[in-house]
């Protein structure tokens, strides 16, 4: 069994790792739990053992077989190599490895066979908002090739974590009160009653570093350089779950039918696809839960071979933690823990 180390163990990712690995009885000999100064010194509770909670370091990682992290990149961009040269496989929940060529960008649903290609000692986990997706696409694309991806997200607050988090539920508590609505702190401007299409940092040709994670993840986690995305990702103010409107043009004909049928099949995926009963996917449905939801099938007649469909995730869970401990599950599997 691996020993394990959980770094950033105490942000809402870490946290939720930590629920995760309990939840799917994830085997360990010993766990270790990292976080940054401030919280270092503390203690935590899992599974019911009180654990202290470490400070990062080198010296840390000594004899770790598996290092689930979930830091900000330039951490991760530090101490990710220094655990993977110490002999540790690093699931990395960070942007920093994502586009690497050496570095696997894994949902297991999708592509579990690249944790074959590790290269540096580090799988990276692709942005949340990628993930939920690819794992929709992936049935779709073995059936009928994916031309082009048109995309449109409607993203919770909490992709911002705790802070996004905090910060929407004052805003609505304010409004709720007549009080005056607190200056936000995660967002570009207020949230509350608002939509925010401008919400991460602007990269190149106006196009925001969150849509261009949808372009390049969603390549290479498909394994297909020709798959043409057109992302508008947007911050709603909802607390949890991702939810996309997805416009797909394929190279060959696939029916409402052939794709439900496809669908409801296909790993992780949960198929609520019953308007007229009211059965569609919303954030309220999948907060907590580690399937991804698609509904509204719909035949798109503007394209010779195209659909529509609507996508729905939980952002910390399927859109980072649990795939995280599903790439840890998989290396495990496989036997690749231990063995560097
Ligand atoms: C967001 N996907 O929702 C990004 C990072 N979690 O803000």
């Amino acid at each position: 069994m691996p020993s394990v180390a959980v770094v950033g163990a105490t942000g809402a990712v870490g946290e939720l790792m930590r629920q995760v690995l309990i939840e799917r009885k994830f085997p360990f000999k010993r766990i270790k739990f990292l976080a940054s100064p401030k919280s270092a010194g503390k203690t935590l509770t899992f599974d019911g053992t009180t654990y202290p909670i470490e400070p990062i370091s080198a010296e840390a990682f000594d004899g770790v077989d598996l290092v689930l992290s979930s830091t900000p990149a330039s951490i991760s961009r530090e101490y990710s190599p220094i655990a993977a040269s110490a002999g540790a496989i690093v699931v990395d929940n960070s942007s920093a490895w994502r586009m690497d060529p050496d570095v696997p960008l894994v949902v297991p649903e999708v592509n579990a066979d690249a944790l074959l290609q590790i290269r540096k000692g580090i799988v990276a986990n692709p942005n949340c908002s990628t993930i939920q997706m690819v794992v929709a696409l992936k049935p779709l694309h073995d059936f009928a090739g994916i031309k082009r991806v048109i995309v449109s997200t409607y993203q919770a607050s909490s992709g911002k974590g705790a802070t996004g988090l905090n910060d929407l539920d004052a805003q609505i508590s304010a409004i709720g009160k007549g009080e005056p609505v607190p200056a936000h702190t995660a967002h570009v401007a207020r949230l509350a009653g608002n939509v925010l299409a401008h919400d991460w940092k602007l990269g190149e040709e106006g196009y925001t570093e969150e849509e261009w994670k949808m372009i390049k993840e969603t390549r290479k986690i498909m394994g297909d350089e020709t798959i043409q995305v057109s992302p508008t990702c947007v911050r709603v103010p909802v607390r949890i779950g991702h939810s996309e409107a997805v416009n797909v043009e394929f190279h060959r004909p696939i029916t409402v039918q052939q794709a439900r049928e496809l669908l409801a099949k296909a790993p992780g995926v949960v198929l609520l696809d019953n308007p007229a009963q009211g059965e569609v996917p919303q954030p309220l449905h999948c907060e907590g839960q580690d399937h991804t939801y698609v509904g509204r099938i719909r035949p798109d007649h503007s394209v010779p071979h195209g659909l529509n469909l609507w996508v729905v995730a939980d952002n910390l869970r399927k859109g980072a933690a649990t795939n995280a401990v599903q790439i840890a599950q998989e290396l495990l599997n496989r036997g690749l823990l231990g063995r560097r």
